[in-house]
């Protein structure tokens, strides 16, 4: 192919590699948007039903929606959203002449297994919650749709990876670029992590096709929350990838440390998977030993979040200080709060500290026993994954969008107040969830009176409260989705394209040690961790009797 260079200096094959992975990311994020979409029309309806607003009729119960919605949110938009943003982060900060094969393979299995889940679950053939691990048994479509689902991430990943290789390879002694450093370190920790949802469905797949008899119940919850955390660190990854790498250039700002930046990743990746026993703390069957450990490492894992909360306002105050501010309220002030990428991002950041409090109190083992299992965990993940991680985003989206398109954003202002309904949403819905956690309001129960007990009512103040935040959320949902499709449809491509750069790193920060980039190295560390934390766990369950009779009821 000849190799011409356009006026910018770029060949122009490395020019239409380029816009063929826009439009690969491009169609990711649209997915992640669609399953955004779909997902928040459910969770509207599951307040209504939990405010008692609204009784769900028998062909589209209760457990079949709060499925639908916890699978499209938790499992479907953030995977599509960060499979899109990390494809995006390697791709361009490793220009080169590129095959998108091995992407829209990925994308397609993706694409495959969710809509498989999704028909099966909308049936009522897979009422099974996200985490679908037993008694609750589901149609083997769904399984296989979910096992598609991952697979077609580990592509993703694997393309990631391999970009990564080659510019290692290109580029011996060069460090990494940054956010490209993020996106593989991400992937490395979901390879880790995923493995054990894959065994969860190998043991799944035969009981639901009647091949197998019985099913180990406990041993389903394990691998299913072996998965569980990291998926969590899983978005949380992807967050911070525009934390630290996009949100400083709506302020003009740098990147506060490389070395720092590497080092918040490589612990995530170290610290992810060996603490998923802290979602296990009530079940019987795991020894004390075992949950005590993962206890103590989470609190470990709370390590790059502070680390990161420190670059961040770092990074914040060096630029409002080159712009002449001092001091707190100047900075607050300065920082550009009519950005809707930087409001999405740092609202978010503001929900998140919230959060943090919450994740002490779940993860302190003799607390956890009063929120167990009541609306104030739904409210805990709400602020947590709902705030720092979808509404930095959807944030993130309003930069992404117009530079995959080409076109200009539809209707910023709308884009901005948008940010703040979703923030004020998020609050009054959280917030109402844990307080009416606190008052006994238990979780995934469809009937709000909780059978009748004295005392439902306490909640129900609290209830409806939380009923008004998601018709809030919806709102903004819905507004988002205007600007998304609107950036598309009204908006004509715009010659003076937009160059999308990554955030720089402040010149006076120190070397990057090279030993932050040894991706398999770390990696193979990181097995070694899971590996100690989770052998002995699964060896105490294989080692008591099966829980489960066959002909259990399927759902
Ligand atoms: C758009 C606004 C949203 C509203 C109104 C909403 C509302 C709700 C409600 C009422 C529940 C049911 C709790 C129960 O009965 O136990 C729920 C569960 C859940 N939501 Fe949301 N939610 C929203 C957004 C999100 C987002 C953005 C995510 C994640 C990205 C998410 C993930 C989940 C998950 C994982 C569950 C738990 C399902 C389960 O227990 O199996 N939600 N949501
Ligand atoms: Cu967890």
């Amino acid at each position: 192919m000849a190799t011409q260079s356009t006026p910018g200096g770029i060949p122009q094959t490395i020019e239409l590699s380029r816009a063929q992975g826009d439009l690969l990311v491009l169609t990711h994020i649209y997915t992640a948007t669609a399953a955004l979409i779909v997902g928040a029309l459910f969770g509207l309806l599951q307040g209504f039903s939990r405010a008692n607003f609204i009784v769900m009729p028998p062909w589209f119960d209760y457990y079949r929606m709060l499925t639908a919605h916890g699978v499209l949110m938790a499992l479907v938009f953030t995977t599509f959203f960060i499979t899109g943003l990390m494809t995006f982060s390697t791709y361009r900060t490793i220009p080169r002449v590129r095959s998108v094969r091995l992407g829209w393979s990925g994308y397609t299995v993706m694409l495959v297994g969710t809509l498989m889940a999704a028909i099966e679950i909308l049936a009522g053939n897979a009422s099974v919650l996200y985490t679908f691990y037993a008694p609750l048994k589901a149609s083997p479509f769904f399984y296989l749709g979910a096992a598609l689902l991952i697979v077609g991430t580990w592509l993703v990943g694997l393309d990631i990876l391999l970009n990564v290789v080659w510019f290692k390879r290109q580029n011996p002694g060069t460090k990494i670029p940054l956010p490209a450093h993020g996106s593989v370190f991400t992937f490395v920790m979901w390879f880790i992590a995923t493995l054990g949802v894959v065994a969860e469905v190998l043991i799944l797949l035969p009981w639901s096709l009647g091949i197998t008899k019985g099913v180990d119940v406990e041993l389903t919850r394990m691998l299913f929350w072996y998965f569980g955390h990291p998926l969590v660190y899983f978005w949380i990854m992807g967050a911070y990838l525009i934390w630290y790498n996009v949100v400083p250039t709506a302020y003009g700002g740098r990147v506060f440390s490389d070395s720092l930046t590497r080092l918040a990743f490589l612990i995530l990746l170290l610290l992810s998977t060996p603490v998923g026993l802290h979602h296990q703390f009530l079940d019987p069957g795991v020894s004390a030993g075992w949950k005590w450990l993962h206890t103590v490492l989470t609190y470990g894992v709370a390590i790059p979040s502070f680390m990161t909360m420190f670059a961040l306002f770092a990074s914040f105050e060096l630029a409002a200080r080159r712009a002449g501010k001092r001091g707190f309220i100047e900075t607050v002030r300065w920082l550009p709060w009519g950005d809707p990428v930087f409001s999405g991002a740092a609202l978010g950041m503001i929900l998140f500290i919230g959060g943090g409090f919450g994740g002490l109190i779940n993860a302190s083992y003799s607390m956890d026993i009063l929120v167990h299992n009541t609306m104030w965990i739904v409210g805990h993940f709400h602020i947590t994954v709902g705030g720092p991680v979808a509404l930095t985003f959807i944030g993130a989206a309003y930069k992404l969008v117009p530079t995959l398109t080409g076109r200009r954003l539809f209707a910023p202002k709308f884009a901005l107040v948008q940010t703040y309904l979703w923030f004020i949403g998020m609050v009054l819905m959280s917030l109402s969830m844990h307080w009416a956690g606190i008052l006994g309001s238990p979780r995934r129960t469809s009937d709000v009176t909780y059978f009748g007990a004295a005392g439902a009512e306490t909640w129900h103040g609290q209830m409806v409260a939380a009923s008004i935040g998601g018709t809030i959320l919806f709102i903004s949902v819905v507004m988002f989705a205007i600007v998304a499709v609107g950036t598309y449809l009204a908006n004509e491509r715009t010659s003076e394209r937009e160059e999308f750069a990554f955030a720089e790193t402040e010149d006076q920060a120190m070397p990057t040690p090279l030993v932050l980039d040894m991706v398999g190295r770390w990696g193979a560390v990181a097995i070694a961790l899971a590996v100690i934390a989770y052998a002995g766990p699964i060896y105490e369950q294989l080692s008591v009797p099966h829980y489960l009779a066959p002909g259990m009821r399927t759902w």
